[in-house]
């Protein structure tokens, strides 16, 4: 049986994480690195003076853990630089916050060289190789250049942007070329699969994919493919009704003092489209004066990358309009924005969201958003609350039934905060079943098989979306 390698920036199973606190992603890829006897390697988050190429390996549950420390440049270039930088603000469409520096550039290279050598040495001739992410994008070139022959596959969690956005990006192409070293390029919607697609004809003159997504250029055929990831539907819908997501659902209902709360759960990223929520909710509390000390808005926001002067610029601006809202609409006994920097475990926000009566999910650009998914999942099946989705997160292509906002319309999405809240129980719970049926049919292992099944070469033909035509 061939064995699974995965390689991320960060490795994110640890041997410390208590219950309750690993990522869906990360139990998702333990349990088929589990089945194969399989490896996941990454930085450790660590750094060393001078890179030594010293991995240091565990065992976790059945998976062995290979981590390499990072040099002080490495992390300046490679993580904050490119990976930061460049690519995610490139990538989700925000090219007035993109920064092109050629020490980026070196540092991205260099980096994705140390992971090639690094890992080479690990891989077996049998072995199937999964690349996540863009930090990763050129490693397959690096790898192929050491011998590698295997079957390697990369997944982009993050949306892929329209070509004119993307030639911006000095040396685009090299970025595009050195993808087709890999066997399977997966992207979480066919809207990403189109924008890639529509680099490579007009950019490339490179032929429309196939049937099956096969296209070939650079002398190589790759498949490329949507793979909309999703959660484990469970971990929610039983984490809301475990002792601690009871534990906090009962809190949050005591201090709701019977008003409805509207929940958002994001990291603080200019991507989440924070501000425009806060605004929008904002404009709703100036044209609902009967929803008054009726409701508040609960916005946890962990901080994220904050050493990256774009991040700590909004977390100012963030916490300047939440002091306006709050000053401009508080009560001394009602405080209609909650605004909070804190992480909470798994099944403690599970609890929470399950205590909710909306969920604001309106991201201005996202690859897909997990938080609509667990929101759905957490709901109580008698009495759901409504999402509210935008239609920038990839989720919004497989969730029709949740209230589908421009995040960039205040008025837009003030008017569907007071749908949401004055939503029948009868709606509410027709949509919600359907959003469920969804949720725990196109879940993290869906996912996961169908890549692996794709990366493997036996799927023929392009995996099913949830928004084809049946
Ligand atoms: C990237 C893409 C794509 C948040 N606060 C807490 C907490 N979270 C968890 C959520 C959710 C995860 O973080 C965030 O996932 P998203 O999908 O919403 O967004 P990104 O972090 O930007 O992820 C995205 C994803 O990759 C997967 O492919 O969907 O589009 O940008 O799971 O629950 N978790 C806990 N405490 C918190 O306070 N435990």
């Amino acid at each position: 049986m061939s064995r699974l390698i995965v390689v991320s920036n960060r490795v994110s199973l640890s041997s410390d994480a208590g219950a309750g606190s690993v990522g869906g992603l990360a139990a998702a890829l333990a349990a088929a690195l589990r089945e194969s006897r399989g490896m996941w390697f990454g930085w450790s988050g660590e750094t060393t003076p001078a890179f030594t190429g010293q991995i240091a390996l565990e065992q976790i549950g059945g998976v062995t853990v290979a981590k390499v420390d990072l040099e002080p440049q490495d992390v300046d270039e490679y993580y904050n630089g490119y990976a930061n930088k460049t690519l995610w603000p490139l990538f989700h469409d925000r090219i007035d916050l993109t920064a092109y520096e050629r020490s980026f550039d070196a540092g991205y290279a260099r980096v994705n060289r140390r992971f090639a050598e690094t890992l080479r040495p690990l891989v077996g001739p049998d072995d199937l190789v999964w690349i996540h992410d863009y930090h990763l994008a050129p490693l397959a070139r690096e790898l192929r250049a050491l011998g590698v022959r295997n079957r390697i596959g990369f997944f982009l969690h993050i949306p892929w942007p329209a070509r004119q956005l993307l030639v911006t990006l000095p040396g685009h192409r090299k970025l595009v070329e050195a993808l087709f070293q890999y066997d399977l390029i997966g992207f979480q919607t066919a809207e990403g699969v189109s924008a890639f697609a529509g680099y490579l004809a007009n950019e490339l003159g490179i032929s429309p994919p196939d049937a099956d997504g096969m296209v070939t250029g650079f002398g190589r055929t790759v498949r490329i493919g949507a793979f909309p990831i999703g959660i484990n539907a469970a971990d929610f819908s039983e984490g809301a009704t475990s002792p601690a997501g009871e534990e906090s659902y009962q809190r949050m209902r005591d201090s709701l003092a019977g008003r409805q709360m509207i929940l958002g759960v994001d990291r603080l990223d200019y991507s989440k489209g924070l501000e425009e929520r806060f605004v929008a909710y904002e404009q709703f509390l100036g044209e609902h004066e009967e929803q008054l000390e009726q409701v508040f808005l609960l916005q946890i926001a962990t901080l994220s990358r904050d050493t990256v002067e774009a991040y700590q610029d909004l977390r100012a601006r963030l916490d300047a309009v939440a002091g306006r809202i709050n000053g401009r609409f508080g009560t001394v006994d009602w405080v209609p924005l909650r605004y909070v920097n804190s992480g909470y475990r798994q099944d403690e926000l599970a609890g929470i969201y399950r205590a909710a009566r909306v969920g604001l999910v309106t991201p201005l650009r996202d690859g897909m958003n997990l938080v609509a998914k667990e929101y759905v999942a957490s709901q109580d099946p008698a009495d759901p609350g409504v999402l509210i989705l935008s239609r920038f997160a990839g989720a919004a292509g497989q969730m029709a039934d949740a209230l589908i906002v421009n995040p960039y319309d205040r008025e837009d999405m003030a008017e569907a905060i007071q749908q949401a809240l004055s939503m029948p129980l009868e709606e509410r719970r027709r949509r919600w079943e359907r959003l469920m049926a969804g949720v725990e049919t196109d879940d993290t292992a869906a996912w996961r098989e169908s890549f692996i099944e794709a990366l493997k070469g036996h799927t023929r033909q392009r995996p099913r979306l949830a928004n084809d035509a049946a």
